[in-house]
């Protein structure tokens, strides 16, 4: 699918939202991306198609949203990429808690957010929490706060599916996480974010910092777990009605790719 913002400046832009709800109307997928008027009508498709088929079940409600962005969307850098060498999910843990530790997060807010990641039902947003006190700071908490109006311009998707090809990860499901990582990692107050996929079948996780980057997290949960989420951690002192100004009110587009690199084992990741 091809996500756009180059082909004309001034074209209008649209940004083009999926939601898809299971019989109780629990959470089964969600995702999007910015269009020029042009390719509107095969993203909706597209995002129909996704909806359709996936592996949290058969949705009983597919929402399609279409909107006119009023406002031009901020350019943004992609975040560097590189995937952590881990062996196990028992790894994966220790290495986030120790970088989590060293960009200043307490240990009371990583335990916080773990709980966030592996509650029995999967929120539809994000968790903002408290990076010193571990106390939830977003207003609707069993929604969360939803990243939206976010895209890749199709020249930035290309470049990057050839930067992530060589390592096998050339996927939309990577284009959309690194997307939405480099969004919130833009956020003010953002210290950093945490993510497991609450897909049954995708065990890859991130953590991503401003000065870490995205850094894939194998191993992050057991294969069939239906668990997952997001968690935002925010500085002490931050403004959260500010960050989820930006996260859900703000059009940012993607036009331009930092590095991307393979698997590196902890010794190498330095955090500021
Ligand atoms: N805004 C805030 N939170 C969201 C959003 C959003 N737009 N979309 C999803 N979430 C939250 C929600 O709680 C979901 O349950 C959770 O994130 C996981 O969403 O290999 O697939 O779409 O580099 O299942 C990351 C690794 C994959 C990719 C993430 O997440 C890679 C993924 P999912
Ligand atoms: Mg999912």
């Amino acid at each position: 699918m091809s996500s756009n913002g180059d082909r004309s400046e001034r074209a209008a832009l649209f940004s083009v939202r999926m939601h898809a709800t299971g019989p109780g109307g629990q959470h089964i997928s969600g995702a999007e991306g910015i269009f020029p008027g042009s390719v509107v009508d095969e993203a909706a498709r597209y995002y129909t198609e996704r909806a359709m088929s996936h592996s949290r079940g058969a949705p009983a409600k597919t929402s399609i949203t279409v909107e006119a962005l009023i406002q031009p969307p901020v350019a943004l850098c992609s975040l560097r990429v590189r995937t952590l060498e881990s062996s196990d999910t028992q790894e994966t843990e220790h290495t986030i808690r120790t970088i989590l530790e060293r960009v200043g997060i307490s240990l009371r807010a990583i335990d916080s957010a773990f709980g966030v990641l592996r509650a029995e039902s999967a929120m539809r947003g994000a968790a903002m929490v408290c990076a010193r006190e571990g106390k939830r700071l977003d207003p609707d908490r069993a929604r969360g706060v939803r990243a939206s109006l976010l895209g890749i311009s199709s020249r930035a998707r290309a470049n990057l599916l050839r930067k992530l090809a060589p390592y096998s990860i050339a996927t939309d499901r990577v284009l959309e996480a690194l997307t939405l990582a480099t969004k919130v990692a833009a956020a003010p107050g953002v210290v950093a974010e945490l993510c497991v996929s609450d897909d049954p079948d995708y065990t890859t996780g991130y953590l991503a910092t401003k000065a870490l980057g995205y850094l894939r997290m194998p191993f992050i949960k057991p294969e069939g777990d239906l668990r997952g989420g997001r968690v935002i951690f925010l500085s002490e002192g931050a403004d959260p009605s500010a960050t989820v100004s930006w996260l859900e009110h703000t059009p940012v587009i993607m036009k331009r790719t930092g590095k991307v690199h393979g698997p590196v084992p902890i010794r190498k990741i330095t955090v500021l």
